[in-house]
């Protein structure tokens, strides 16, 4: 019990480590025909679902607990989807259960900046910490800017897809809002195997 809240703990705290290290102070205050023309895109990390689509592992044997999936399915319902899904995945931190060994990209479609390399520090994870953090600067917060992120796990024998999601301008304009770190909600998209996109989104320097 006391382990198991252990966990949790330490989850929250690395939450709300990574919310604290952002000083914008802009905040909510960004009107519409405010928003700047192009902002610096940090890529943080991501939270995986814990088994496949067709609900088998992502690696080795072994069946989701019952009342994990039964927590998952309510977090999206909560408040607090991000927390509340980061809450019943807790669990699973420290157990045996197999979790995919993440790695890939991400394109920002129709711009000439580059494609970056998404490398997570730890392997067989859930919540993929990318390292060094990707990073975008100067990126254009255009209607139609289109951030494709792909992901898959690595396996011993070739790697399996995760999920292709898009982050669009009305999820970069929410991220900018939110002054810190944002969990852009992706379980929609595709097959549901990806479930946030963690980026912080701060105006470009220049304006
Ligand atoms: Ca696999």
């Amino acid at each position: 019990m006391s382990f198991a809240r252990s966990r949790r703990a330490r989850l929250v705290e690395l939450v709300l480590v990574s919310s604290s290290s952002c000083s914008c102070g802009h905040g909510a205050s960004w009107a519409d025909d405010e928003l700047p023309h192009s902002v610096s895109v940090d890529l943080l990390g991501a939270v995986i679902a814990p088994v496949k689509a067709d609900k088998t592992p992502w690696d080795g044997a072994g069946n989701l607990p019952g009342s994990v999936g039964s927590a998952l399915a309510d977090a999206f319902e909560q408040a607090r989807p991000y927390e509340a899904v980061l809450s019943a995945l807790a669990s699973l931190v420290a157990s045996a259960f197999d979790k995919p060994d993440p790695s890939g990209t991400a394109e920002p479609r129709g711009t000439v900046l580059p494609t970056l390399r998404l490398d997570s520090a730890s392997e067989n994870t859930l919540t993929p910490v990318w390292r060094p953090t990707p990073r975008w600067r100067g990126l254009p917060l255009r209607p139609d800017v289109q951030l494709l992120v792909a992901l898959e796990d690595q396996d011993v024998l070739g790697s399996e897809p995760i999920e292709t999601v898009s982050i669009g301008h009305s999820d970069l304009a929410t991220s900018l809002r939110s002054g810190g770190v944002y969990p852009v909600d992706v379980h929609k998209q595709g097959r549901g195997q990806l479930l946030f996109v963690t980026v912080l989104v701060t105006p470009s320097r220049s304006e």
